[in-house]
């Protein structure tokens, strides 16, 4: 029996609130996920998953079957709250992207009737700084009774899980708790304890919002050294691939990986939430944004030189996925840039993603052996394994071009 067992409200039952829900419905929690998608919170109730990550159908069915995990479309009564809600941006002014915390807010006014003095709501959605101080804000005018101080306990968690591996790193990746007060904080280390095995950090609110931003910034911008190399070598006649492995030899020197560009829906997101903070001094910052954005537009026009030499090039694009071995195709540049060459009408292109097998409708889907049988230029999006398993002979008599250097 678990010592300091919790009736938990999750807000939000995608990427970060399932799997959250989820571990702590199977650590013995009484857990009642929430959502808006009247149809995900019928499939999670008959055990089922609405979204793909490897081994969470396993953790939901057996969280839903402990009898310890229901979901539902309203918030109730509960000893703790987690958001898990997405925070999108919107576009500001000058082509600066801000934060759009809306959903966030949305949220913490939904669960406000349902608050009682000595709850403590966590906030895991990564967001702007501020945020956590602003829910307190939102709460307070929504709850006057609640509003002196340390009624309500709140505390910013912000979720640190690598899509594709989130059920094995929300368990031993180490946590960042930033609480509006020492007591907040301690009271939310109590909880993530149940389940995560990694070390917890307790920090101020806005230190634990900025410490997320910069961890994906800190990617973004290295990534984007990675890719910045990648054109600088096209132009100079140099192989990237074999370039960064041989500066990767030295010990203090780690250069990420080029690609046709960043997606998802974390790092190609969280940089401008720094940007929009301190535009003046967030220069790198916002430069790396740029030239990472700008990455599919050069793919592009490589694509459209090489297929210029055809009369009628047939183009085959590998992947569709924002990265490898997954489906997710949320903010995938890959998808933007065979998109692109179809709206443009450059060649015939014949797309193959072998991890999306049905409910794709936005341009037809090729097997593998098609485009290799039918292709003139192969353009590779995505380094999923299949790729990087193709005999060499095939390709013998194609134009490549390699954005993901599988055949360095
Ligand atoms: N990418 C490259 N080159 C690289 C590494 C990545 O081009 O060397 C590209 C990928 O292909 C992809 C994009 O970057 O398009 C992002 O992929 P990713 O694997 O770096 O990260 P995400 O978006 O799947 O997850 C990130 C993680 N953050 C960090 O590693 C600092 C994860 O830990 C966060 O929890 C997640 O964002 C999030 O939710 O914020």
């Amino acid at each position: 029996m678990l010592k300091n067992k919790q009736k938990i409200v999750v807000m939000g039952l995608g990427y970060i609130g399932l799997p959250t829900a989820s571990m702590l419905a199977t650590k013995g929690h009484e857990v009642v996920g929430v959502d808006i998608n009247e149809e995900a919170v019928k499939t999670i109730n008959s055990g089922k998953i609405h979204i793909v990550e490897p081994d969470l159908d396993i953790l939901v069915r057996s969280a839903v079957n402990s009898g310890n995990l229901r979901a539902s479309i309203v918030p109730e009564e509960a000893d703790t709250f987690i958001l898990a809600v997405p925070t999108p941006f919107k576009m500001g002014v000058d082509h600066c992207k801000m934060p759009d915390i809306s959903f966030v807010e949305a949220a913490t006014r939904s669960i406000a009737p349902f608050l009682q003095p000595g709850n403590l709501v966590i906030l895991e959605s990564t967001s702007p700084i501020g945020t956590t101080e602003r829910l307190a804000e939102i709460i307070a005018e929504c709850r006057p009774d609640l509003a002196s101080s340390s009624r309500i306990h709140l505390a910013h968690c912000p979720e640190r899980v690598l899509p594709g591996h989130i059920i094995r790193e929300l368990v031993d990746n180490d946590r960042i708790i930033g609480g509006i007060d020492k007591i907040s904080a301690d009271k939310a280390r109590d909880l993530y304890k149940t389940f995560c095995n990694g070390n917890i950090f307790l920090a101020d609110s806005k230190t634990a919002e900025m410490a997320k931003l910069v961890e994906n910034s800190f990617r973004d911008v290295n990534i984007a050294f990675a890719n910045e190399l990648s054109i600088i070598c096209d132009r100079l006649g140099i192989n990237v691939w074999e370039l960064i492995e041989l500066a990767n030899r030295h010990p203090r020197v780690n250069i990420l990986q080029p690609g046709p560009g960043v997606g998802g829906h974390c790092i190609a997101v969280d940089p401008w939430f720094i940007v929009a903070a301190a535009p003046e001094e967030a220069r790198l910052i916002r430069t790396a944004r740029e030239v990472n954005d700008d990455k599919p537009h050069w793919v592009l026009n490589r694509v459209k030189a090489k297929a210029d030499r055809f009369k009628d090039p047939v183009i085959g694009c590998l992947g569709l996925a924002f990265k490898a071995n997954i489906d997710d195709l949320r903010e995938s540049p890959a998808l933007d840039i065979t998109k692109e060459l179809i709206n443009q009408g450059i060649g015939r292109v014949m797309a193959c993603e072998p991890n999306v097998t049905h409910g794709f409708d936005k341009f037809p889907l090729y097997s593998l052996e098609q485009v290799l049988r039918e292709a003139d230029i192969l353009l590779v999006l995505v380094d999923h394994d299949e790729f990087k398993e193709i005999d060499r002979e095939l390709l013998k008599e194609k134009v490549l071009i390699d954005t993901r250097g599988v055949w360095r």
